[in-house]
């Protein structure tokens, strides 16, 4: 495929959004692609400089007029710069607000160059809308004027429909990981002691947002631990939930078998020395923190919500259980915990079923493919239906 100039605008942190986009864009320059970060600070997982990566930084002009700083203007301002300096045939912003309309607004500034924009919307887009309806107009319009959507799970493609009333083409394109990197046993020294040397360990990774749940976490490991014996709680993040979590724990009795990271930048070696992966989350439009355990040959607990059952095969790499069923999730966790064989099992087909569905080398050439046919469309111009019938599809978190 002749090589692409692409901008990538993502949140440059831990959420999901961030993680998929910047390794999205690390294996487009490594397929011959050049890929300009536009954002407010280096993407996380970017890690040291690569070739045909460049990263632009978006600052924050002080003026005592302005008591907030307009982001999406001087993102647009920047999208239009390094376009031009890049060479930029399109710009992919993952997550609508703000970076959809900053694209949009980008595009028109600048109708010599051309550049085509496409808005993968991650989900939590729409929960914004749910927490501040008067995003939705402006969610709307941007999805309508992007040159293509992809939503991460057929269910958020639904939501989306449902929530935007709009009838726009969106595809799907699923979240993917690097099978080498997320792997049973690396094999590096950050890895834990092997399996025998340590405790069977629950592990919960989020950014600790109510929508996690983290309270039935703890509620769940609390009878976990009653039942299985040598069985601890390892929490990788943080957010406003964790130390509510704690504080529960301490209730509970339980804090000297409850661990916790911080924010860890590369969470694959703590997977790969895990057992079981935790997330019975209210909300969850793909879920990439289970793919990721199931790459790792970790067993999966999660609720039966949004993008998880196009995920997580039931029965076969994990259980999915209905949000709130805590006594379910109970069950299967104590399952797997106590019995070596199933844990075994479910992991490796967890592990199968990720290298065959959401490796980079099969997700990748999807995205290449939809700029090819965006780029090779003529100039898209599509007026914005007035928003009509359409249900406000709320989400919380
Ligand atoms: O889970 C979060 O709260 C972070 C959020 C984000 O915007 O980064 O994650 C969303 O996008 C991820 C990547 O596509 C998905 O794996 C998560 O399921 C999704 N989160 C929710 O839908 C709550």
């Amino acid at each position: 495929m002749q090589p692409l100039n692409l901008g990538i605008t993502c949140y440059p942190t831990h959420g999901g959004s961030g993680v998929f986009a910047t390794e999205l864009g690390i294996k487009l320059a490594e397929r011959g692609h050049s890929v300009a970060f536009v954002s407010y600070s280096t993407p996380l997982r970017l890690g040291a400089l690569r070739d045909r990566v460049t990263f632009h930084e978006v600052h924050a002009e002080e003026y005592p007029l302005l008591q907030q700083f307009p982001y999406t203007l001087a993102l647009a301002a920047k999208m239009v710069e390094v376009a031009r300096s890049q060479n930029l045939q399109l710009l992919h912003v993952h997550y609508a607000i703000p970076f959809a309309p900053a694209a949009i607004l980008a595009k028109q500034m600048a109708p010599d160059l051309d550049l085509r924009v496409i808005t993968t919307l991650h989900g939590t887009d729409t929960s914004l809308v749910g927490a501040a309806p008067s995003f939705r107009p402006v969610t709307r319009f941007a999805i309508e004027q992007s040159d293509a959507v992809t939503t991460v799970s057929e269910a958020l493609r639904a939501e989306t429909i449902e929530t935007f009333a709009v009838e726009r083409e969106i595809d799907v394109i699923p979240n993917c990981i690097d099978p080498e990197h997320y792997a049973p046993d690396p094999g590096t020294p950050l890895a834990p002691a092997p399996a025998a040397a340590r405790p069977l360990t629950m592990l919960h990774i989020s950014n600790f947002r109510p929508v996690k749940r983290v309270d039935r976490v703890i509620d769940v490991f609390a009878a976990v631990r009653a039942r299985v014996a040598g069985v601890r709680l390892l929490l990788v993040g943080d957010g406003p939930e964790l130390p509510h979590a704690l504080a529960s724990a301490r209730e509970l009795g339980i804090e000297d078998d409850v661990e916790t990271t911080g924010v860890v930048d590369d969470v694959a070696p703590l997977l790969s020395s895990s057992d079981l992966l935790l997330l019975p989350s209210d909300i969850e439009s793909f879920g990439l923190v289970a793919l990721e355990a199931m790459a790792s040959g970790v067993p999966v607990v999660a609720s039966c919500i949004g993008g998880l059952p196009e995920v997580v095969p039931d029965r076969e790499a994990g259980y999915l259980i209905d949000a709130g069923d805590t006594e379910g999730m109970v069950a299967a966790a104590s399952r797997v915990l106590s019995d070596t064989d199933l844990r075994a099992r479910l992991g490796a087909a967890g592990r199968a079923h990720a290298v065959e569905h959401f490796s980079s080398e099969r997700v990748v050439p999807q995205f290449e493919a939809l700029y090819r046919r965006v780029l090779e469309a003529p100039r898209r111009v599509q007026e914005t239906a007035p928003p009509g019938g359409a249900g406000s599809g709320r989400r919380s978190g």
